[in-house]
Order: C-alpha cells, then structure tokens, then sequence
C-alpha cells in the first residue's frame, strides 16, 4: 500500500493537463471559529477532566500547534483507558473510519451518522476540534455504490458524488475543522488515481468536490491529503502544481495533508522542505496519520530510527508557521492498521498497552523544547 520510494517514475503529464478544464469560480479562504473557541483549553478539558501540563496537548498549545490522534470508534465507546489518554493528550481528533462513506451511507439514502456524532460530542466535551475524515476516496466505499458504479453514466456518478458530499458536509457542518475533501488522488508518478471518479469524470471530481464541500460549509477548511508528500520527488511536485492550478482558479482549497506514515527501512524524508513549499504557495499544511513502522521485533537500532522520525515530523511541522495540527494515526500499537497491511511490520505508534514508548517522550521532548520558541498564531 505505501510504495517504496525507489518504485516512483517520471509522469505529471496528467495532472497538469487535467486543470485546462477547471472553471474559475471566486470563494474566500475561511477561517474557523471554532479554532478561537477552544483555544485556551490547556489545563483542563471543557468537561472537567485534567490535563496534564506535560501532556502532549499541553505542551502543543504553549507552542500554537495541536496535536492529534486518528480515532478507533470502538475503543472510544468501550476503553475508559482509551477514553482518558484520547482526551489527556490531544487537542484534535481525526475518526478512523467513522466518518468514511460506506459507514455514513451503508445502503442508499439511509444515513448512519450516529458514531460520528459519538466522536464529535466526546470532541466538544473535551476541548478538542475535529478533522473529517474522508469525503472522497476510492477505498471504503459502500457495496451499493461499488456493484453499480462501472455501469452508471457520468451524469449519474457527478449526482450521486455530489449528494454525498453535500449531505455529509452539511451534516456535520460547523462541527468540523478542517475537512480531507479528497483523499489519496494521486499516484506515485504524479498521475491522478485511475479510481471511479477520475475514470467517469476526470479530475474535475476533485474540482467538484471542493466547491460542494464549499457551499455546504463555508468556515471548514477543506484538504488534499496524500501519503508520500513527505518526499520531494514526482509525486509531491504533482501535487503541489495541482492545488497551485487549483486555487488560480479560486477553488475553494485550503490546505494539504501529508499522512507522514513513514517506515524506518526507507530512510527520512526531507518532509521540512516539502512542508515549506506547500505552505510558501499560500496553503495550510498538517501532519495528518504520522506513525512509524519498523520490522519486528524492535532492535535498538529500530528504536532510535523510529525516535528519529517522529522527532523529524514534528520538528518540520514546529518550524513551518502554517503547520497548523501534528495528527498521529491512531496512539496505541494494539489497535495499529499496520500489522494487518504490512507483514512482519508494526510497533508504529507512541503507545502500546496504554503505556507510553519512547516516541511518546521523543514528542513531549521536542515540544517541551520547543516552548523556548515564540508560540505562533495559528492555534
Ligand atoms: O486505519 C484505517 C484502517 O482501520 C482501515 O481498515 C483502512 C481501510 O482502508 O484505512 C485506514 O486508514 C487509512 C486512511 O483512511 C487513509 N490513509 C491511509 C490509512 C492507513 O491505511
């Protein structure tokens, strides 16, 4: 699933060409008011629960930057450990899988937005802001849609695409912070994914999908997010002159997500000057699913890599002021997508057993160093 970077080759060819198509239609770059409404949230939650000054989100909001965790919705309703280290340590929260299309619409025009909710008032009761998490991905969509797709028209895709993205936006509107509009649209070779959507409707999908997002929530900040940005190469430079294309055109794009899910076999990315290209070309950028796999079992020399990445990802996302949420996917080992997808891998979050690892320290070190630094104003 994450391609190792010697696999990348040369092609932004249909990247660039597809955004001769785009209309140019004028929005505003929003802010958020939720962003201002929850700031000062450091000692305790809103609900009452401690945190602890030494906390991640403690630390984080004295430098401007929140932090963040994915969300397992299960644990969430059934771990008050899970409960308690989700509130204690982090100031924003991305769910999992609870907020994907085919758990939002499991069959046609019947919506199950109730574990979404769940996330969203655990949210509000803790002090924490939201990141959606996905609209528009070629993964986990429902089986309705998957059985019929290859068969319905253009016109037919656009409509239903676009009923989902409104409907869902407009569900949650006001609730979330920054919105992953479209997920993982490109390949490693700058290409678009040839998914149902680019196949039925070109990369105006994406177009398309950050003007519905728009309209149905007009203060969310809307995101690309990809995996592999990380790298300077064929992929990221893709990207960037995509979403460069895009807001030329006055798409309603705000900001670019790099998963940074990083694997210590293939060394470090140079993620610093990535964050800082995306960003100088007038974009929001966030770490979005930082976790660091290795091989098993752990070696010291493992260790120390893994330590050294997650320190490189936060410190590029401290120095760069439009770095606006450092987001780990998911907190604890136990419930990682990792060992599933890839084999004889793992150990790749900052806890395991609730119990903090050496990457948890390696954070809180950096941010605690950090804190001699001016706080920036984007928290
Ligand atoms: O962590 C998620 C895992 O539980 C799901 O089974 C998987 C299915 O596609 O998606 C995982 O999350 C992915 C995220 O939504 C997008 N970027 C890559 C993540 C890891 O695969």
């Amino acid at each position: 699933m994450r391609i190792p970077r010697a696999r990348m080759v040369a092609s932004t060819v249909a990247a660039t060409a597809a955004l001769a198509m785009i209309p140019a239609i004028a929005f505003a770059q929003p802010s958020h008011p939720l962003t201002a409404a929850t700031s000062s949230a450091t000692s305790h939650t809103t609900s009452g629960s401690a945190v602890p000054a030494d906390s991640l989100r403690a630390l984080g909001a004295k430098v401007g930057l929140r932090i963040g965790t994915a969300v397992n919705a299960d644990e969430l309703a059934s771990s008050s450990t899970y409960d308690s280290i989700t509130a204690q340590q982090f100031s924003t929260v991305t769910a999992e899988n609870v907020m994907k299309w085919d758990t939002i619409e499991p069959e046609q025009g019947q919506y199950n937005y109730a574990p979404a909710d769940k996330l969203i008032a655990f949210a509000e009761a803790h002090g924490q802001l939201v990141r959606g998490h996905n609209l528009v991905w070629e993964n986990q969509q429902p089986a309705w849609f998957t059985a019929e797709s290859a068969s319905l028209s253009a016109d037919q895709v656009k409509a239903i695409l676009k009923q989902h993205v409104i409907s869902e936006v407009s569900h949650f509107k006001g609730k979330i912070w920054q919105w992953d509009v479209v997920n993982e649209p490109f390949n490693e070779d700058g290409s678009f994914v040839n998914n149902i959507w680019y196949q039925k409707l070109g990369a105006a999908y994406i177009t398309d999908a950050f003007i519905w997002a728009h309209q149905a929530d007009p203060k969310a900040k809307l995101f690309l997010n990809d995996y592999n940005l990380e790298y300077t190469g064929t992929k990221s430079n893709a990207a960037l002159s995509f979403v460069q294309q895009l807001k030329a055109k006055h798409v309603p794009i705000n900001g670019v997500g790099f998963e940074t899910h990083l694997d210590t076999q293939y060394g470090q990315p140079d993620l610093l000057n990535n964050l800082q290209r995306f960003a100088a070309a007038g974009f929001d950028v966030a770490i979005t699913e930082a976790d660091v796999r290795t091989t098993l079992p752990v070696t010291a020399v493992e260790q120390t890599a893994q330590n050294a990445d997650y320190s490189l990802s936060l410190q590029a996302c401290l120095q760069v002021s439009r770095c606006i949420s450092y987001t780990v996917w998911g907190f604890d080992d136990q419930f990682s997508w990792v060992p599933s997808t890839f084999a004889g891998e793992g150990a790749a979050d900052i806890y395991n057993d609730f119990q903090p690892k050496p990457q948890y320290t390696t954070l809180q070190q950096d941010l605690e160093l950090a804190t001699g630094s001016a706080a920036r104003s984007r928290y």
